[in-house]
C-alpha cells in the first residue's frame, strides 16, 4: 500500500518539502512505500519519478497559475469599466438625465466621427509667423477706477431676461458694433470659433419660430421632465415663443467645432464652446450698454433644424438663440434678487 501525499507538490510547505526525498536511494521506509515484490518497486519507481518531475515543474506551475488569475483580474476590471454602468436608484437616474448637456448641443448631423478623424488637418507650422507688438491700454487713475467699475457694475445689474420685446427698428449699425464687440472675446489659439447668425427677414424668423416652438412644446411637454418643467414654473415661461415673431432681430450664435480653411484643411477650435460663450458674455454686455434687451434662450434639439434653415455648414453647432430689441413698452420680468458678493466670491 502507498500513501499518497494529500496534494500536489506546491501546495507542501517549505517545511514538508524540504523533506521530500530527492530520488529512489532516499526514500526507504513505510511512509514513501511497502519495498516487497517487484510490481511494488516499480510502482515505487514511477511514483518517485512522478514526484520529481512534479517538484521541477512546481515553480513553473506557480508562475503560470500566478499569470492566469493576474490575467482574469485585469480582463473583470475591464469589464467593469467598459460594461453598463450598475443600476442605479430611480432618483440618482433623474438626477443623471440632463438632456440640456446630452442632447443638445450635439448636432452630429452630416459629421461622422471617421470624417473628422479622416479630416486634412492644419498644423500651426503652416500659418505665418505673428509679430508681437507694444500694448499699452489706457490706465485710469484709482478714484477714476473705482468710479468705472462701480458705473458698469450699476449697468450690467439692471440687465434683465426679457422676453416681451418691441417690434420697434433698431439701428442695424448698432446691431453691427454689438456683434464686433462680441468678436473681441478671447478664443482658444485665437480661433474666433464664432459665426453670429443675425435674422431680421421676418419669413426667416417666423420660420425659426415654428422650428423653436413645435421642439419646444415636446421639450415641456416630455424631454424636460416633471422637475426641470417645476423649477422654471416661477418664471412663468413656456414654448410660446412671439418675441421670435416680434423681436427686430434674431441672433443665433454658433460655435464653430472646427475651422475650415483654403483648400479643405480643418483647423482645430480649441476650447470652441468656452470661447463663444464667453462672446455670448459680452455681447449682452453690449447689448446692455445700448438700452437692448434680449433672453438668453438655448431651444433643446433645435440646433440641426435651425442649422439647415440658415445654411450654416455641418462644422457650426447653435448654441445660443438672442432675440433683440427694444423692451415692449409693458413688459414684465419676474422679480429676481441677485446673490450678494459674499455669497459669489472667495477671497483666500
Ligand atoms: N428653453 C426653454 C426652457 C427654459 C430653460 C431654462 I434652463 C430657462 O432658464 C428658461 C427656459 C424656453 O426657452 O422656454
Amino acid at each position: 500500500m502507498r500513501r499518497c501525499h494529500p496534494g500536489p507538490p506546491f501546495l507542501l510547505t517549505s517545511a514538508e518539502r524540504d523533506q521530500e526525498p530527492e530520488g529512489p536511494a532516499d526514500r526507504p521506509g513505510p511512509s514513501h512505500g511497502q519495498v516487497g515484490d517487484e510490481s511494488t518497486q516499480q510502482d515505487t519507481t514511477s511514483s518517485t519519478a512522478l514526484m520529481a518531475l512534479l517538484s521541477v515543474l512546481t515553480p513553473v506551475l506557480a508562475v503560470v497559475l500566478c499569470l492566469v488569475i493576474g490575467f482574469m483580474l485585469v480582463r473583470s476590471r475591464e469589464t467593469e469599466t467598459t460594461s453598463t454602468p450598475p443600476r442605479k436608484t430611480e432618483g440618482a437616474k433623474k438626477a443623471d438625465f440632463r438632456p440640456w448637456v446630452d442632447q443638445d448641443l450635439q448636432d452630429d448631423t452630416e459629421i461622422t466621427a471617421k470624417e473628422e478623424e479622416d479630416g486634412d488637418w492644419a498644423d500651426s507650422h503652416e500659418e505665418e509667423d505673428l509679430l508681437h507688438v507694444p500694448y499699452s491700454p489706457p490706465r485710469y487713475p484709482e478714484e477714476t477706477m473705482l468710479q468705472r467699475s462701480k458705473d458698469l457694475y450699476t449697468l450690467m445689474n439692471q440687465r434683465r431676461s426679457v422676453r416681451f420685446i418691441s417690434p420697434e427698428p433698431v439701428p442695424r449699425e448698432v446691431i453691427d458694433d454689438v456683434i464686433r464687440t462680441a468678436g473681441t472675446a478671447p478664443s482658444g489659439a485665437h480661433t474666433e470659433p464664432w459665426t453670429f447668425v443675425v435674422v431680421s427677414d421676418p419669413d426667416t424668423k417666423h420660420q425659426i419660430r415654428q422650428i423653436v416652438e413645435e421642439e419646444e412644446e415636446v421639450n415641456y411637454r416630455q424631454r424636460m421632465g416633471d422637475k426641470w418643467v417645476n423649477d422654471l414654473a416661477k418664471l412663468k415661461t413656456n414654448w410660446i415663443k412671439d418675441y421670435l415673431d416680434v423681436a427686430p432681430y434674431l441672433v443665433l450664435v454658433f460655435k464653430q467645432t472646427y475651422g475650415i480653411l483654403p483648400k479643405d484643411k480643418k483647423r482645430t477650435h480649441y476650447y470652441n464652446e468656452i470661447s463663444v460663450s464667453i462672446s455670448c458674455g459680452i455681447l449682452l454686455a453690449a447689448l446692455q450698454n445700448v438700452g437692448l434687451v434680449t433672453v438668453t434662450s438655448t431651444p433643446l434639439n433645435c440646433g440641426p433644424q435651425l442649422r439647415i434653415l440658415l445654411k450654416r455648414p455641418a462644422n457650426e453647432k447653435l448654441l445660443m438663440l438672442l432675440p433683440v430689441g427694444y423692451p415692449a413698452s409693458d413688459a414684465t420680468v419676474p422679480d429676481l434678487k441677485r446673490k450678494p458678493l459674499d455669497d459669489i466670491m472667495v477671497h483666500i
